[in-house]
C-alpha cells in the first residue's frame, strides 16, 4: 500500500490491529495499572534505546503495538466461534496447550498471525482455552457448569450475522459494518462486574477450581491479561517495584543476563481483587438496592514480556532439560535456594552467541540474500557439488545475511505459573516452574481441532517453514539448487 492510501476496511491485518487498538483502550479503562505498566514499558524502551543512539522510530512498526491477551471460554461452541472471529482478523491456531498437565480442565491455542507480512505489520496473539468439562470431578459441578453455560450467548446476532458475510463476501461489506464488528466483537472481552450466578454457585464452582468459577459465571469471557513487550524485563521488574505495583518476585523463562534473548521472559503484577455483584439465590439480578449480593473475583492481572528468539526442536529440549535441571535443584532446597543464581548456572550451558546457535541448530534465523550480491557472485571455489553451496560459506563472504526469528508464541509452563500466582493464595514464583514437558497429548489435541475444524500446526513447524522459505529466496536470487544449512 502506498502512502496515503486508506487501507481496506475489510483487510484481515486492518481489522486485527483496529481491534487490538481497541482493546486496549477498554482495558486501560477497566484496570488502571495497565495504563501504568504501559507508561512503564515505554519509558523503560525508551531509555534503552537511548543508551543505543535510537529512538522508538528506528524500531519495526510491530513493536509499537505488540500486544498478546488471553481469554477462557466455555465450550466447544464458543472456542469454534472465536475461532472464526480470529480468523477474519488473520489470526490462526498455532501450537497446542494442555493445561492439564497443571492440574487445569482447560486446553487450548494461540491465535496469531503466522505469515511474515502479517508477523510484521501487528503480531497480535490470543492465548485462547476452553474449558473441558469432562475433566470435573464433581458429577453436580459439572452439571451445573454446563447448564449455565448453554444458556450464555457470548456471539450476538448481529456478530454472528456480519460474521456470516465476511467468509461469504467480505469485499462487498462497508466501513460502517467494520466498524460495527469491532464494537461487537469487543463485548466479548470486556468485563462485567455482576456474576450471572447466585454467590453460593460461584463458591461451589470455585472450589472445584477457580478457573472454572472464572469461566462459568460471567457474562462475558472478559479478556483477564493485555501483555505489551518490552526490551528490558529486568529494568520494567524494577521500576514496577519502584513504584509500588504488586509485582510477581521472579521473573519467568530463560534467566537474565543473556547475551542472546531466547524464547520468552514474562513477569506480572497480582491480579485484581474485583466487585462483583452476584445474583440472588432466585438467580435475580436486578433485586433492587439492599437485595444485592456482594462479593469479590481475583481475575485480571498485569503482565509484561520480553521476547528472544524462536528455537530449534533441539533448542527447545534443550532449554527444558536445563530448566528442568535447575528445578530439581532448588526442589532439593526450596527454602534457601536462589532460584536466579542456580537457573544462570544451569543455563551456563545453553551457548551465548548467535554463531554458535547457528551452527549448532538451536535457533530459527531468516537469510537475505546482502544488497548487491547476485547469482554471479556465486564463484566456483563456493560450490560442494554442480549448484549447491553452504549456508555458512555464503554468511563468511557477506553474500548472505541473516538474524534471529521472533519467538511468537507462548510456554506453558510460565503460563501456569503466573495464572497459578493470580489465583489468591499461593503468590510468589510458580510451584510449576520447569515442569518437564508431558508426552505429546495427541487426544486433547485432536479434539480441538476436531471442534476448530483444521489443523492445529506446531509453532516449531512455523519457524521451520519461515525458515525454509527465507532459504528458498536465496537460493532463487543466487540462481543455486541448495544451499546447505550448517546442521
Ligand atoms: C492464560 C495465560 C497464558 C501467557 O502469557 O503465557 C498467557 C490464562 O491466564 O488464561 O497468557
Ligand atoms: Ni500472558
Amino acid at each position: 500500500m502506498s502512502v496515503g492510501e486508506t487501507p481496506a476496511p475489510w483487510g484481515a491485518d486492518h481489522l486485527r490491529t483496529r481491534f487490538v487498538k481497541a482493546l486496549s483502550d477498554m482495558y486501560r479503562a477497566e484496570v488502571p495499572l495497565y495504563d501504568k505498566l504501559v507508561d512503564i514499558v515505554q519509558a523503560v524502551d525508551d531509555s534503552v534505546l537511548a543508551a543505543q543512539g535510537h529512538s522508538v522510530a528506528d524500531l519495526p512498526v510491530r513493536h509499537r503495538l505488540e500486544r498478546h491477551g488471553a481469554i477462557r471460554l466455555g465450550t466447544a461452541e464458543e472456542m469454534r466461534m472465536i475461532g472464526r472471529l480470529f480468523g477474519i482478523m488473520g489470526m490462526y491456531p498455532a501450537g497446542y496447550y494442555d493445561l492439564q498437565i497443571v492440574g487445569f480442565p482447560l486446553h487450548g491455542t494461540a491465535f496469531r498471525p503466522t505469515s511474515e507480512e502479517s508477523l510484521g505489520k501487528n503480531p497480535f496473539r490470543v492465548f485462547t482455552t476452553v474449558l473441558r468439562a469432562h475433566l470435573i470431578s464433581s458429577d453436580l459441578v459439572r452439571k451445573t457448569a454446563s447448564g449455565i453455560l448453554s444458556t450464555r450467548t457470548l456471539f450476538s446476532p448481529r456478530l454472528r450475522n456480519l460474521m456470516d458475510r465476511a467468509e461469504a463476501d467480505r469485499d462487498s461489506m462497508t466501513a460502517e459494518e467494520a466498524d460495527e464488528l469491532i464494537a461487537e466483537a469487543l463485548k466479548i472481552f470486556k468485563w462485567h462486574s455482576r456474576s450471572t450466578v447466585p454467590l453460593k454457585t460461584y463458591l461451589s464452582l470455585k472450589n472445584e477450581h477457580p478457573m472454572v468459577a472464572d469461566i462459568v459465571c460471567f457474562p462475558s469471557a472478559h479478556i483477564n491479561h493485555l501483555t505489551p513487550r518490552t526490551l528490558d524485563i529486568d529494568a520494567v521488574q524494577l521500576e514496577m517495584i519502584r513504584r509500588g505495583l504488586p509485582a510477581k518476585e521472579c521473573i519467568e523463562g530463560p534467566p537474565s543476563g543473556r547475551k542472546c534473548e531466547i524464547l520468552l521472559r514474562q513477569t506480572s503484577f497480582k491480579a485484581l481483587e474485583e466487585q462483583v455483584v452476584f445474583a440472588d439465590d432466585s438467580g435475580n439480578l436486578d433485586g433492587g438496592e439492599g437485595c444485592t449480593v456482594k462479593g469479590t473475583h481475583t481475575a485480571r492481572f498485569g503482565e509484561v514480556e520480553q521476547r528472544g528468539a524462536a528455537v530449534t526442536r533441539k533448542g527447545r529440549n534443550l532449554y527444558d532439560r536445563l530448566l528442568a535441571s535447575a528445578v530439581a535443584i532448588r526442589n532439593q532446597n526450596p527454602e534457601t535456594c536462589n532460584f536466579d543464581d542456580v537457573l544462570a548456572k544451569a543455563f551456563s550451558a545453553y551457548p551465548d552467541d548467535w554463531t554458535t546457535l547457528r551452527r549448532e541448530g538451536l535457533v530459527f534465523f531468516r537469510y537475505k540474500v546482502a544488497p548487491g550480491a547476485s547469482s554471479a557472485s556465486v564463484t566456483d571455489d563456493l560450490l560442494l557439488s554442480a549448484r549447491s553451496v553452504s549456508m555458512e560459506d555464503l554468511l563468511e563472504r557477506g553474500l548472505v545475511q541473516c538474524e534471529p526469528i521472533t519467538y511468537e508464541d507462548f510456554l506453558p509452563f510460565s503460563a501456569a505459573g503466573i495464572f497459578t500466582s493470580n489465583l489468591g493464595g499461593s503468590g510468589g514464583s510458580s510451584p510449576t516452574r520447569g515442569t518437564p514437558e508431558a508426552e505429546e497429548p495427541l487426544d486433547g489435541r485432536r479434539e480441538l481441532e476436531g471442534l476448530l475444524g483444521s489443523a492445529i500446526p506446531s509453532e516449531i513447524d512455523l519457524y521451520h517453514d519461515l525458515q525454509s522459505a527465507s532459504v528458498g529466496e536465496c537460493e532463487k536470487v543466487l540462481g543455486l539448487e541448495q544451499i546447505v544449512l550448517a546442521h
